[in-house]
């Protein structure tokens, strides 16, 4: 690893990691701020790159091409569908799908196109070091299936549909599109959520209400992993 890539999607998800490093230098890009800082030796880039999968897929891309960045992780909240996921609690993506990518039309399976796969995985190596720093810190972690897709679900109906379609723990809006830019070009991806809601008709309420509380909490256990990737 020569440079890591830190990634959230709205403001309140990466601020807490700024707040951690100091001089923090801003670089102005594709109509968004990457936040440069050195860590201990280490390059990291952090950036969030707006709501939804074509400003995460924006941002991947330009940290991993632009900046040069060679390890991704992605830190933030998430709608909670495994019922072991409470408000607080966190989950690290096994693997993503696209929920809302559907040509069933023609007999492909849902979340799929020809030249891509229903899931994406991450990267082995950095979930064993997540689950060591879990335990070694004594936090609860559930590793699981996550589910991207362009709409914030609060609807019975869309949430069982991804739930009984993709067996997914918990729901998004970027990971797997991140997912997918890190796949093609062979970097390591690590997606980290903290739960902020459970994507039923409490959401936007609960979303309101925990998103920083849930937004620290994936935050600070990324910077315990990050400790430990510096070992
Ligand atoms: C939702 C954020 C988006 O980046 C995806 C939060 C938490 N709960 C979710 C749910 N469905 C889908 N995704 C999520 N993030 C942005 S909408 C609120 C924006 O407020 C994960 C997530 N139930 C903007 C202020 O007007």
């Amino acid at each position: 690893m020569t440079k890591l890539a830190i990634m959230g999607a709205m403001e309140e998800e990466i601020e807490p990691l700024l707040a951690h490093f100091d001089n923090v230098n801003k670089v102005d890009y594709a109509n968004n701020t990457y936040y440069e800082v050195n860590h201990n030796g280490l390059d990291i880039v952090i950036a969030y790159s707006k709501i939804g999968k074509v400003f995460a897929t924006l941002t991947a891309s330009t940290m991993i091409q632009k900046f040069g960045c060679d390890t991704l992780l992605f830190s933030g909240v998430a709608g909670g569908i495994n019922p072991d996921l409470k408000i607080g609690d966190l989950i690290i993506a096994d693997k993503l799908c696209q929920h809302d990518l559907d040509i069933t039309a023609f007999g492909h399976p849902a979340g799929f196109v020809p030249g891509g796969a229903v899931f994406v995985e991450t990267s082995k190596e950095l979930r064993e070091i997540a689950k060591v720093v879990a335990i070694e810190n004594n936090l609860k972690v559930i590793e699981g299936t996550i589910a991207t897709g362009d709409q914030f679900v609060y609807k019975a109906e869309q949430k069982n549909f991804i739930e009984s379609t993709f067996k997914a723990d918990a729901l998004e809006m970027e990971g797997a599109s991140v997912a997918v830019v890190c796949d093609a070009l062979n970097v390591p991806c690590f997606v980290l959520r903290a739960i902020s809601d459970t994507a039923d008709m409490d959401a936007g309420f609960d979303f309101d209400a925990f998103l920083k509380t849930s937004a620290v909490n994936s935050a600070n256990y990324l910077i315990k992993i990050l400790e430990k990737l510096q070992k």
